[in-house]
């Protein structure tokens, strides 16, 4: 009979080609080899390490789906969650800055932007010499984006932004942000507009004092007055989708990225359980220890064939977003469960750093926060399911 391979029952690898393998080990050496030895430190000292993004960079891990031609490697969407599986692996954090840059900053330039800009930003954030950030999220806007305060009012050869967005990841070492702002020279619709450092007026604080997400930095964009040259408004889209259109890919990849995490948990615990003796025997060798690594092993499997599966239709284009919500919201969960869980059958050693299953716990809770909460996106499948929006 065939031998069941406790990390992969699925023979999830046997579903992947050959190139998308090879992207998979790349991104698993890169993770393990120079992530992995970093990242305790980065979380406890709260820091970012600026030279990632030209590590990832130099690996074509940035913009994985941007055409060549603009500096990304032109590859589908499996790779690109491939990828976020490997680094999340490691830490939510560190798959947050590749996510923004890649699916939040790159995406909009090459889906929205002129062809001049295309030209301008993306071989430099491809690179990782620029690393970008997206601002949409504002102190009272959140979950509704719509009732956004940000404006851009038309001034000679330009516009002039002013307003403030909120918990913006990679915002203080930006060269580039992508704001989202209601524009009064566009029927108050909403638009991008492509900001770079040293503009006057623009400053990007960090916020501190994160007990979650630690190995990423993030901080606010305050736009006091910023003037900005015609050049910079992102010509090709108008309205919410714009945003939105960046958001399906973050969503997506986050769908792959906590499965990472995940399965770090699972790993841990099922060998801490085994090598952990009480009551004169391995942890592992108790039912309740035994089903809840079930529980595991089940919902991580379920968890990477609805991401396959999502990642096979997205790069056939027909991907619906209301599934990506599905994918997003499921995985999210699902992975913070297994956190918790995972820390727990570590006991007291699960509350330390030396173990990954608590770090990894206090990420989920933001990753099952940003891009959506949990509960919005039941709300976006209510609305799909049923016909009726629930929001309001
Ligand atoms: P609604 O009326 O539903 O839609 C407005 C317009 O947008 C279109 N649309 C979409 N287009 C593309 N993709 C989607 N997923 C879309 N969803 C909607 C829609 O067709 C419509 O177009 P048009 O042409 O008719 O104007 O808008 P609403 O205001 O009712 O939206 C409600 C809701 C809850 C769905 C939405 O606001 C929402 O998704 N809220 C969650 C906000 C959110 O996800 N914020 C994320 C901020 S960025 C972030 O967290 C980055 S973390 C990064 C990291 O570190 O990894
Ligand atoms: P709120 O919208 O105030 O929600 C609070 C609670 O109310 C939630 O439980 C929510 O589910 C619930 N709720 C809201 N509306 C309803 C409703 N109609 N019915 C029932 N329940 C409801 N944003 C960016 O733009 N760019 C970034 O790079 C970015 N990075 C982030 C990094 C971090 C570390 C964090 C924490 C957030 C980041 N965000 C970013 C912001 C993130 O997207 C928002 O925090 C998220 O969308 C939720 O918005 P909110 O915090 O305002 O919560």
């Amino acid at each position: 009979r065939a031998a069941f391979d406790w990390a992969d029952p699925f023979d999830f690898d046997g579903q992947l080609s050959e190139e998308e393998r090879l992207v998979r080990d790349t991104a698993r050496d890169y993770a393990q080899e120079k992530l992995l030895p970093r990242v305790t430190s980065a979380f406890m000292e709260e820091r970012f390490d600026r030279e990632i993004m030209t590590e990832m960079g130099e690996l074509g891990l940035l913009g994985p789906t941007i055409p060549e031609e603009y500096g990304g490697a032109g590859l589908g969407y499996v790779c690109y969650g491939l990828v976020a599986r490997e680094v999340e692996r490691v830490d939510s954090g560190y798959r947050s800055a590749m996510s923004v840059q890649s699916s939040l900053v790159m995406h909009p330039i090459n889906a929205y932007g002129s062809e001049a800009q295309k030209r301008k930003f993306l071989p430099k954030l491809a690179t990782g010499e620029l690393i970008g950030c997206f601002g949409l999220t504002e102190p009272d806007a959140g979950s509704d984006p719509a009732g956004m305060r940000t404006r851009a009012e038309k001034i000679d050869g330009g516009y002039r932004l002013t307003g403030a967005k909120m918990w913006i990841t990679n915002s203080p070492i930006a060269d580039v942000a992508v704001v989202w702002a209601k524009s009064a020279a566009h029927d108050d619709e909403i638009r991008g507009f492509l900001v770079e450092r040293g503009a006057k007026g623009f400053s990007t604080p960090k916020i501190g004092h994160k007990l979650s997400l630690r190995a990423s930095i993030t901080g606010e964009i305050v736009l006091d007055g910023v003037e900005v040259p015609e050049e910079s408004l992102l010509p090709g889209v108008s309205g919410l989708k714009g945003p939105f259109g960046c958001l399906n890919r973050a969503r997506f990849g986050i769908g792959w990225g906590v499965i990472g995490a995940a399965e770090a948990c699972y790993a841990s615990a099922r060998q801490y359980t085994l090598d952990r003796k009480q009551f004169g025997r391995p942890l592992a060798a108790t039912q309740l220890i035994q089903k809840k690594l079930a529980d595991m092993a089940t919902e991580i499997a379920l968890g990477l064939q609805i991401a396959l599966r999502a990642g096979r239709l997205f790069d056939e284009g027909a991907l619906p977003v209301e599934t990506i919500s599905l994918l997003k919201r499921n995985n999210c969960g699902k992975a913070l469960d297994i956190a918790r869980q995972a820390r727990d059958m570590h006991g007291g050693n699960g509350i330390s750093a030396e173990f990954p299953v608590m770090r990894h716990m206090v990420n989920l809770e933001t990753v099952n926060t940003y891009e959506g909460t949990h509960d919005i996106h039941a709300l976006i499948l209510g609305r799909a399911i049923t016909g009726h929006q629930a929001f309001f």
